[in-house]
This record gives C-alpha cells, structure tokens and sequence, in this order.
C-alpha cells in the first residue's frame, strides 16, 4: 500500500498544518510565533527561505569504512558541499546520541542516559520536560517550516507506558516513526498516531525503502507556501542487518579491517576491555565479518535513498535552496580490542561519525576539521532558519560561519562525551562466567557493557593537542588517556605517564564540561590561548550543584 504524505492534523491537505498542540511547552512556543528572523522584505525580492534535510542512519561507523558503500551519497552530498572529519557523537548509544540531536544538549543537560523508558528515553518525563522544546518543534511554531519525521525516533518510542504510538511529538507535521527500535520488516510505524503494521513483503515493507517513498511522496504533495524539514531516519546498518534483495550478495569480498587494534588485547584499559577473550574466536571473527559485510548491503538501499530524494529535490526546483546533511547517531566496532561487535565504548570507532552536508553557499569539495559534535546540528538548523540561538539553552553551536567559509571563526577544542552504561541482573546459562550487571554479551561470552561502563571523556583537539581524557565512575575509578597524534588507534593508555599538570588540566576541563549548560558549554576550550574562564558565567545557572570530583589524580 503506498504511503500517501498525509498531515499530522488529518486528511491530505495542500499545506502542512500543525497539530492541535497537547504540550504545555509547545503552546507557550506558539505564544511568541513568527520568531525568525528572516530579513525582511527578502521573500517579497523573490528570496525563498531555504528547507533542511536532515539524513540520520543507525550505527553507521566513520572510522572502519562505514561510507565506503555510499558512493552516490558522496557524490551528490560530500562531493557538493561539505564534510566534517572531526564530527563526534555525546554518546556512542541510539536513544542518548538522538536525544541530543533533537535537544542540541549535552546528555547531562537532556537526562537520556540509556535505551530504557528508566533511563528517559521517550519517557514521559521526556516528552513534558524536553520534547516541546526540540529544534523542529522551534522550526514549527517559531519558523513556520512544515515539518516531516520518517523511520526511527527513540528506541522507546511507542511504548504503551509511554503514551503509546498514539503519542506524536510537538512540533511535527507529518509524522511516520518506527515504533522501537530498528527493525527491516515486520514493524509497525506511528501514521500521525495511527498504528500502521508491515509484514515482510519487500516490495510493500522493507523499511528504508518504505522511508524513500514516503519521503517523495511528502516532496510531491508539501505546500509550496512554506518552506520544509524533513528528518529521515534509517534502521541501516542497525542490526539485524538485513539487506535488500537484490543487495544480499555484495562485498563478498570484503571482511571487517584488521587495523592495528584489530584482535588485540586492551592491556592498560578498564576491566571490560580487559576481561576481552584474546586472541578472538574463530566463530567470532566469521561472525563479525559476516556483520560487517550485512552492514555495508544495508547502507546500499541508503544510498538509493539518497539518490531518490535528491533526485526529486531537483525535479520540484527546490534542489539549490535545500541544505542536506547525512550523519549518523555513533559509531560501530568489529574486533577492536577483541570486542566482536558493538559501540559502547569511549574510543574514536564508536564515537565518531560521519557527517556531510551540502546546501546554498558552500562551496564543493569541502573538508572542515573542527571539532564538532551531533548537538550542533540543531542550532545550525535553527540558524539557517533565522532563529535566535540566544533565546535556546542550547549547548551546541550553530555550524553555518564554518559551512559558508567564514574566516576567523573563533571554535572549540573540547567536546564532551558522557555514558552511563547498562547491566543485566538475571543470569544467563550460556554465559557462566559472568555474573549480574553485565550485558551485550554476544557472541561467544564476550561481554561489551555493565552497570559501570559508565564513564565521562573530553575530547581536545587544537593546534597543540590531540588528547582523548576519560574517567570511570567504577570502583576502580579508572582513567584513559590517549595521544591521537601519536596513537590514532589508541593502543597506549598514557595515564600513568603524561605530564601530570596537563593531566589536571584535562580533569579540570572535564568537570566543567560536565557542569555546563547552555552558553556555558560553548565557550572555547583550556586550550584556546585566548580563552579566559570565568566561573560565574560557568554555575550562573548551576547554583547550589556545582559538582565536586572524587578524586584528581588518577588510579589505575
Ligand atoms: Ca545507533
């Protein structure tokens, strides 16, 4: 059955309107509308307001090759515009990292801690405290922008202690999101609120194709009177994997990269990397490099996605007044430090990702190395809609002086990285050797997560330095250090070994990164020779909360 664009507000109508508004946030937004600040008069000259599209996949690495199969996509997208090397994820974990895409906060700041209804996400407590405030539902009720979702939301999305798939966010205008989590058939998706399930017909259901047609069909009948956003979101390459058809015999060739980290054992790290089985077994190698393989077949109907919508982008005319970014919500591993397959840990596999726009005003064949991280995106969208990012509390910033070229553009050093990991409390008969509080332990008993994979990291990146700085909130109350320059593979854990007032600085740098709040968070880092903290403007909204560390020098 073909998805038709169908309003949140009901029946198919020429120009999108917007739900009657349930939150009290949203209504409060409403109050003030017509809030951005396009200059005026520029539409009467003929100027359009430009769209957005925002492109997320699911679990797509940047550093093992992750792009590799989407070579349309960078044709059409990194080869046009713009990528961004050093883009970073808050979070290596789906509903944390999407929660700040949507919030543009910092985990600390938006309070998803994991992919539990208990750790916020889509709770309820979510959807009255952050929901109303997401940079769509600004673009809806501030900016007038029609406002499109398809594919996966929140990985709780559509519990029924949540509200249920009934429950449509504010701020949207169409509304097609996958209830859970990914999934390639056999799903149901929310309709404006409606429970709309799919089988596994792959013509009729398989879901990035589902995503691609609703997608044009959203192209085809949008009002022409406003301009969009659209938000796509992939399952690909989530596991479990499951490609297209005609897609399930590429890359028989190819196996996961046996990198210098690649099979090895994490010696100086924490307990969960140590506890690894090295070497690998044979059946886990075969099993992830079959994973690896599925992944990238996935991505390949991405990439026809991809191609589609822009193809009907240009059909409609509104190709060149559209800025498209492709990014993905954290990264993977496949046998680094001899952890099989998962992305849960601090190291760059499964914290970094791509990120590509193109868009009015960048030129082509752009490559940006700033240090950026996934909650710059909604500033930078609100930005190019002509929302002042002053009145957001925010903690990233808006990436559009970078795209456009800007010269002197005064940016960052640090970003932070926050994770509190999840164990499982009943035991599991196949898995002896490991007790409570552990889990994601597939294949072969090797466990990638516990209730204290809970860690904090600032990752610095200036003209100096090139550091990775973590601390465990585990018994041990362990510390990482890595030299990126020296050891972009992260084998050697400098802890124990590096100057130790560089050592607190980094402390330093993450206590305050940790206690930020909007402005305070988007301050240029320690290593900004013409940075001079204030920390009044620091716990000017921290009152009464400053956080105190437990410790300033290292254990191991
Ligand atoms: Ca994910």
């Amino acid at each position: 059955m073909p998805l038709r664009a169908v309003p949140a507000s009901g029946r198919p109508r020429r120009g999108g309107v917007l739900r009657s508004p349930t939150a009290p946030g949203l209504r409060l937004l409403l109050l003030g509308a017509c809030l951005c600040a396009w200059p005026r008069g520029s539409e009467a000259a003929g100027a359009r307001r430009p769209n957005v599209v925002l492109i997320l996949t699911d679990d797509q690495d940047d550093l093992l090759g992750g792009m590799t199969p989407l070579k349309k996509t960078k044709a059409l997208i990194a080869d046009m515009g713009m990528s961004f090397s050093s883009a970073y994820v808050p979070s290596p974990l789906c509903c944390p990292s999407r929660a700040s895409i949507l919030t543009g906060k910092y985990p600390h700041n938006h309070h998803v801690v994991n992919n539990t209804l208990e750790g916020n996400c889509s709770s309820k407590l979510w959807q009255k405290i952050q929901e109303p405030y997401t940079f769509p539902a600004i673009l809806r009720s501030m900016c007038g922008y029609q406002t499109f979702f398809a594919g996966k939301y929140l990985n709780e999305y559509g519990a029924l202690d949540a509200g249920g798939v009934e429950h449509v966010p504010p701020g949207w205008s169409y509304w097609y999101a996958l209830e859970k989590n990914s999934k390639y058939y056999n799903y149901t998706l929310s309709v404006n609120g409606k429970a709309r399930k799919h089988g596994e017909n792959y013509s009729l259901d398989y879901l990035t194709d589902v995503l691609a047609n609703v997608s044009l069909d959203f192209l085809d009948y949008k009002s022409n009177s406003e301009p969009f956003f659209m938000m796509i979101s992939t399952p690909a390459p989530h596991s479990p994997w499951i490609a297209a058809p005609q897609y399930q015999k590429s890359f028989q060739n190819v196996s996961a990269p046996r990198n210098s980290n690649f099979n090895i054992h994490g010696k100086n790290k924490h307990w969960l990397i140590r506890q690894a089985k090295t070497p690998m077994t044979n059946s886990s190698i075969q099993f992830l490099d079959e994973a690896f393989r599925k992944r990238w077949q996935t991505l390949l109907s991405v990439d026809d996605l991809v191609e589609k919508l822009i193809r009907r982008l240009d059909f409609h005319g509104e190709l060149n007044n559209t800025f498209i970014f492709y990014t993905s919500d954290n990264g993977y591993h496949t046998g680094q430090f001899s952890l099989p397959i998962d992305k849960r840990q601090l190291y760059e596999f499964d914290i970094k990702v791509p990120l590509l726009v193109r868009g009015p005003g960048i030129k082509a064949n752009q490559t940006n190395q700033m240090l950026i991280a996934n909650i710059d995106l909604g500033p930078t969208i609100l930005d190019i809609a002509g929302y002042d990012l002053n009145k957001t509390q925010m903690d990233g910033r808006s990436l559009l002086p970078l795209m456009r070229g800007t010269s002197n553009v005064t940016w960052r050093s640090d970003v932070l990285v926050e994770y509190q990991g999840e164990g499982y409390n009943g035991s599991d008969p196949t898995c002896p050797a490991m007790g409570p509080g552990v889990s994601q332990c597939f294949p072969d008993c090797v466990c990638e997560d516990a209730y204290n994979n809970t860690y904090a990291c600032v990752r610095t990146m200036s003209k100096s330095w090139n550091l990775q700085y973590c601390e465990f909130d585990d018994q041990e109350v362990f510390v990482e250090v890595y030299n990126l320059t020296a050891d972009p593979h992260q084998i050697d854990n400098i802890a124990k070994t590096i100057d130790p007032e560089l050592l607190g600085k980094m402390n330093y740098r993450l206590m305050m990164l940790q206690s930020c709040s909007g402005p305070t968070c988007r301050t240029p880092g320690v290593f900004d020779p013409g940075y001079r903290f204030d920390p009044r403007l620091m716990f000017s909204s921290q009152v009464g909360s400053i956080r105190t560390r437990r410790f300033l020098k290292p254990s191991l």
